[in-house]
């Protein structure tokens, strides 16, 4: 654990009412006694001036503010001072604070110490970052909950009933007499297996959240796909001519569908381009429709089907997607129960259908329900976190095919360890420093 003092800029670097300096460690209070003219008050704001160390030059009238340890964000004496916000003021006002002594501060070095002080813990830091991150409503409504711990509380109650369970096996194992009488740890196994799939089927909708879904808008030339993408962003983002090939290049932004930000992705209707330039714009829907989480498929409901359309369905068959039948407004030209995809009747020009489209994305990305149902089992997972969950249960479903196997009871504890190592990586019981630093870098500097 580093013991110096760090400082940073925690605002961004723009214009704006009001820019903090925060300083946070051992010296943080002498430094701020040294920065600013008035003394500073322990949780209390002071107005006054912050001088230039080098020759006592004002730079700044503040609003300056101590925090003791250990009630602090880092759990570090903290010194904050609210400057005029513009980039000259605080790069000065930060410049100070590193001539006083402090060292400029790395990427998310402040929610590092809080979590090493135990302020937070490893998965309520993540839920800072995701807090910040967060493009909806509904992600940051998750964020926030996972920063009262929502996470760590259940993957912590599954953690204590597999160390519960490893306990009595050590014991099992060191008095094999009877002073441990035998017990039957299958209900235990089959409680924590249960609450781990439940976890993972919450973070999976969260992850959705979290990291939005990227969603390719494709279909052949003139069909609506940036009427499509503009309707859903409910904004004239995209150029749209009643000329095919109008848009070349591929456009992305994000959209609120139901609280899950969708980042769509239209693109250069496909067909068998001539133009170059056209050419690369279909060479890019073709990438995007091959890589994108979740695809719209645009097609004209007013025109019979066409081969391009037909080889089109045939590609989207294979990935997540939903044939999105445009211009609903105009008269049908084939029935959309025979497509090979789910279909839902839009038009993109009025409007209509476009709840059912929102409906039936929810559906298909598994985020079942109404926004509101959907997000109480939600909870917001990284990855990461993700990743062990399902670690974490795969590892207790082997402790039970054993157990069920009729296996001596300390190779089920080999597995119970994994499981509760993997979920140590989640609340930070078990972190290496390769993964602090990765989890980290990931912040910005100054949080
Ligand atoms: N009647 C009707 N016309 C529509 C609808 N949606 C789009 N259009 C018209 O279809 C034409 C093409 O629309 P765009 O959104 O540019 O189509 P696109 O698929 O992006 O076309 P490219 O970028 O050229 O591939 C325009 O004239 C739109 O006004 C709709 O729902 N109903
Ligand atoms: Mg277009």
């Amino acid at each position: 654990m580093k013991d110096d003092t760090i400082a940073a800029i925690a605002t961004p670097l723009g214009l704006g009412g009001v820019g903090i300096v925060r300083i946070s460690g051992p010296e943080a209070r002498a430094m701020g006694a040294a920065l600013f003219d008035r003394p500073l008050g322990d949780h209390r704001l002071v107005y006054g001036g912050i001088h230039d160390p080098a020759d006592g030059s004002i730079i700044d009238h503040a609003l300056g503010a101590l925090m003791l340890a250990p009630h602090t964000y880092t759990g570090e004496d903290v010194v904050e001072f609210q400057c005029h916000g513009g980039p000259v003021v605080l790069r000065r006002a930060l410049g100070a604070t590193l001539a006083a002594g402090a060292r400029a501060a790395e990427a998310g070095e402040f929610t590092l110490r809080a979590f090493l002080n135990r302020r937070l813990d490893l998965a309520q830091a993540e839920a800072v970052l995701a807090t910040i991150a967060a493009q909806t409503d509904a992600a940051q409504r998750l964020a926030i909950a996972g920063l009262e711990g929502s996470l760590s509380r259940r993957v912590g109650e599954v953690r204590r009933t597999l160390l519960d369970v490893l306990a009595y096996l050590s014991a099992r194992v060191d008095f094999p007499d009877d002073d441990v009488p035998p017990d039957d740890i299958r209900p235990q196994l089959t409680a924590a297996h249960d609450a781990l799939a439940r976890l993972l089927a919450g973070a999976t909708v969260g992850a959705l959240y979290r990291e939005g879904v990227r969603t390719a808008i494709v279909g052949r030339p003139n069909v609506g796909k940036s009427s499509l993408l503009n309707r859903m962003l409910e904004r004239e983002r995209a150029i749209v001519t009643a000329v095919p090939g109008t848009t070349r290049d591929v456009i992305e932004e994000t959209a609120s569908v139901r609280g899950v930000p969708l980042v769509l992705i239209d693109t250069a209707g496909i067909n068998e381009a001539i133009d170059p330039v056209e050419r690369l714009g279909v060479e890019r829907s073709r990438a995007a429709l091959r890589s994108a989480d979740l695809i719209l498929l645009v097609l004209d409901g007013s025109t019979p089907l066409s081969a391009d359309d037909r080889a089109l369905l045939e590609a989207a068959g294979e990935r997540p997607a939903i044939a999105v039948v445009n211009k609903a407004d105009l008269s049908p030209a084939f029935e959309t129960a025979a497509l090979p995809l789910s279909a839902v009747r839009v038009s993109a020009l009025t409007g209509v259908g476009m709840e059912e489209l929102a409906d039936a994305i929810v559906a298909r990305l598994g985020a079942h329900g109404s926004g509101a149902s959907s997000l109480e089992q939600a909870l917001m997972a990284s990855a990461r976190q993700v990743d062990a969950i399902r670690r974490a249960r795969l590892a207790v479903e082997e402790a039970l095919r054993g157990v069920a196997a009729g296996a001596p009871e300390d190779m089920a504890g080999v597995d119970l360890a994994e499981a509760v190592r993997a979920l140590g990586e989640i609340t930070g019981e078990d972190v290496t420093e390769d993964l602090l630093d990765a989890i980290f870098s990931r912040f910005c500097i100054g949080k």
